[in-house]
């Protein structure tokens, strides 16, 4: 994407200051993402082109986010800094619409670090604080969210779309991974049981984030401590649960998510206790005992849910998830099928923390 037309995006905003430059930031697996930096002291700026292959509503989208940062603002004591700003477009449209791209904009957060893999268990530990206060939070939020992604965690609705996805082959790729689709089935019945759990409501539902990787915190520059929870596209109604497990994934790998080095993925259980302590700290008061019951499965849930939808996508001919080549997905599957297999060796070590914390 070439300066001038991002300029021309930009534009449409309500920003403030004069633009110097606009940089691509980072390597998203659905949207992209630039800095958008300003001269003098105007704020920098954070310009997004979000996916609306993936997420059909972008408008509703953005309406989410505006409706849960506007709550958060009203309760903590630096606004601009302990969650996202919305910026507007000069429209009062949250969203600049050009030809089949959305784009949006938010306030860049200076000052702060994000990770992509958690290196100390202080930091795993601030990032279960992290999402555990997000989650407080917002546990007063009582307006309707539209739902971004339909069936995001929804493992029957995922189901659904795999039979489908196996049924159709339409790259002809079913016949090489029938061992990869074995890891899948063996699983159905205990993921399904776990998920009737959420469906006849044992398991509460809150406001949840549902896309707590580490790489979607922003941490405090100067103290280390956590800041806020960004990336709120997928903010919708869900089992907190499923936060803890989707961050479990990601903190307690000791490999990358797409390691093809096997040997460096298992799940370290000292990551674990430190994500869950950080995490209890401000959620155990207002956590059921079914939740409780349940945290260290939910490490296992989401990662299975992630081996499916890794392996769906590569069934499907790459269409969901960004690849850097041709069998990115089916190496992504592998890498998080050992994580998952070492959750499921450390699974009683796992309840057995939760339970001390609790
Ligand atoms: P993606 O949907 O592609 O994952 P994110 O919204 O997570 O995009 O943003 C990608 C990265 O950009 C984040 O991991 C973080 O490092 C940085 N980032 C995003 N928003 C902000 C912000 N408001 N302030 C500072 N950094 C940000
Ligand atoms: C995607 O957007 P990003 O990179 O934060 C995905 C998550 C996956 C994750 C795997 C909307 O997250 O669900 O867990 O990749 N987001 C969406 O790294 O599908
Ligand atoms: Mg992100």
């Amino acid at each position: 994407m070439n300066q001038e037309k991002l300029l021309a995006i930009a534009s449409q905003f309500a920003l403030e200051g004069e633009i110097e430059t606009i940089k691509p930031l980072g390597e998203g697996f659905i949207n992209d993402t630039f800095t958008v930096v300003t001269v003098g002291d105007a704020p920098n700026y954070i310009l997004q082109r979000k996916n609306h292959i993936v997420f059909p509503d972008v408008p509703g989208m953005m309406d989410n986010i505006l409706a849960v940062t506007n709550h958060i603002k009203a309760k903590v004591a630096d606004p601009m800094r302990e969650t996202l700003t919305v910026v507007p477009a000069k429209d009062g449209k949250l969203y600049v619409q050009d030809g089949e791209n959305y784009w949006a904009v938010c306030v860049f957060i200076a000052d702060t670090a994000s990770y992509d893999r958690a290196d100390s268990v202080e930091l795993a530990y601030q990032g279960g604080v992290g999402i555990g206060r997000f989650q407080a939070l917002l546990a007063d939020f009582d307006k309707p969210l539209n739902e971004t992604i339909k069936g995001f965690h929804n493992i029957r609705w995922r189901f659904q779309q795999w039979d489908e996805t196996i049924a159709k082959d339409p790259v002809g790729r079913v016949a090489e991974v029938q061992e990869e689709i074995g890891w899948v089935e063996a699983r159905r019945k205990e993921m399904l049981d776990f998920w009737s759990l959420v469906e006849d409501g044992t398991i509460p539902t809150h406001v949840t984030h549902n896309d707590t990787k580490i790489s979607n915190i922003l941490f405090d520059k100067p103290t280390g401590k956590v800041l806020c929870a960004i990336d709120l596209d997928t903010v919708m109604s869900s089992t907190s649960l499923n936060d803890f497990g989707d961050a479990i994934r990601s903190y307690t790998n000791t490999g990358a998510e797409d390691d093809k080095n096997l040997d460096n993925v298992e799940m370290s259980i000292d990551m674990f206790r430190a994500y869950a302590e950080g995490y209890l700290s401000e959620q155990r008061a207002s956590m059921t005992q079914s939740e409780l019951d349940w945290l260290a499965f939910a490490g296992r849930y989401i990662t299975f849910e992630q081996v499916l939808r890794f392996l769906m996508d590569y069934i499907d001919g790459d269409n969901y998830y960004k690849t850097a080549y041709a069998d990115h997905n089916l190496v992504r599957t592998h890498a998080q099928y050992k994580l998952l297999q070492s959750m499921e060796r450390q699974y009683d070590e796992m309840c057995a923390i939760v339970k001390s914390l609790s």
